[in-house]
């Protein structure tokens, strides 16, 4: 962790700082649902992440805006609290004695959430997750490993729901999608099939692509940039713009800022991850300008 320094956030909550000596990149993750807010990409270089004006840095709150931890559901599909509460929980550093070694050239630091009488109440589970992110020149990846500590076999959804900072939503395109079957409840649609080279955002827009092969492309990100996602061991992709009016509705999200975010969620949603007794599973998701 010798890149990595923990300091006071927003709120007064503590977040770690992630420097890439190298490059001058950066990164900043709240111990907070270990819920990474910034990524500067080299040294001065604009925000690649959205973060919401209006965001709470709150217990029990999940922060609007960066990459939310999305675990051990996604959404409200199936019985447990909406998106998880990964996102709302408290995750600890490791100290780099027992982090998962750290690569030449890059900077790395691991956070860990272990079940605990909160985690058992809200979903009657032992397992570990730890998440690491790694900077490299012009890179940021996000992996989240889980470890099944139970008897028996664990199941689970998961995601990165990636905030990223568009000029303006109506401009962007993601490609890579043509060809994939989706979902969209907010469209009605059970099932149908990208056609589209390029996806554009006219309004509310949350979809479920299934069995993605990435990379895909965001073409309109902050600063003019084309930001790639890559995802390993994810098999979906989520799409989300909220429109004015979801817009409106979300008391931590400002009116306007729809027009400056879209989400790429790198996700394991249409077949929940099952790990046997001991058994773990690590998803990635990379992000490069
Ligand atoms: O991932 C897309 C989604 O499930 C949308 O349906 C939308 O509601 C979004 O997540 C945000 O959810 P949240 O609980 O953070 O307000």
């Amino acid at each position: 962790m010798a890149d990595a320094v923990v300091t006071t956030g927003t709120g007064g909550m503590e977040k770690v700082l992630l420097t890439h000596p190298d490059s001058g990149a950066t990164s900043e993750l709240y111990l907070h649902g270990a819920h990474v807010t910034s990524w500067r990409p080299a040294a001065g270089a604009e925000d690649v992440l959205f973060l919401s004006r209006a965001a709470r840095f709150e217990p029990g709150q999940a922060i609007r805006g960066g990459i939310p931890v999305i675990f051990p559901q996604f959404a409200g599909r199936g019985p447990f609290v909406r998106h998880g509460f990964a996102r709302t929980s408290f995750w600890h550093p490791l100290p780099p004695e027992i982090a998962p070694p750290v690569a030449d050239g890059e900077s790395a630091v691991t956070l860990r959430l272990d079940d605990s009488p909160e985690t058992q109440a809200l979903w009657p589970h032992p397992f570990r997750a730890e998440l690491t992110v790694t900077l490299a020149p012009g890179r940021l990846a996000v992996a989240l490993a889980v470890e099944n500590r139970a008897r028996g076999a664990l199941e689970f959804t998961a995601a990165l729901h990636t905030y990223l900072r568009v000029d303006d939503v109506s401009e962007a395109e993601v490609t890579g999608l043509a060809g994939a079957g989706y979902e969209s409840g907010a469209e009605g649609v059970e099932r149908a099939v990208e056609r589209a080279e390029a996806v554009r955002v006219a309004g509310e827009l949350d979809r479920i692509y299934h069995d993605v092969p990435t990379p895909l492309e965001l073409r309109g990100a902050a600063g003019g940039r084309t930001v790639t996602v890559t995802a390993d061991d994810f098999a979906d992709v989520v799409l989300w713009n909220p429109g004015p009016e979801k817009a409106r509705a979300l008391p931590d999200l400002a009116d306007d800022e729809w027009r400056r975010m879209l989400c790429i969620e790198s996700a394991a949603v249409g077949r929940p991850v099952r790990l046997a007794p001991g058994a773990s599973w690590t998803g990635r998701q990379t992000l490069a300008v």
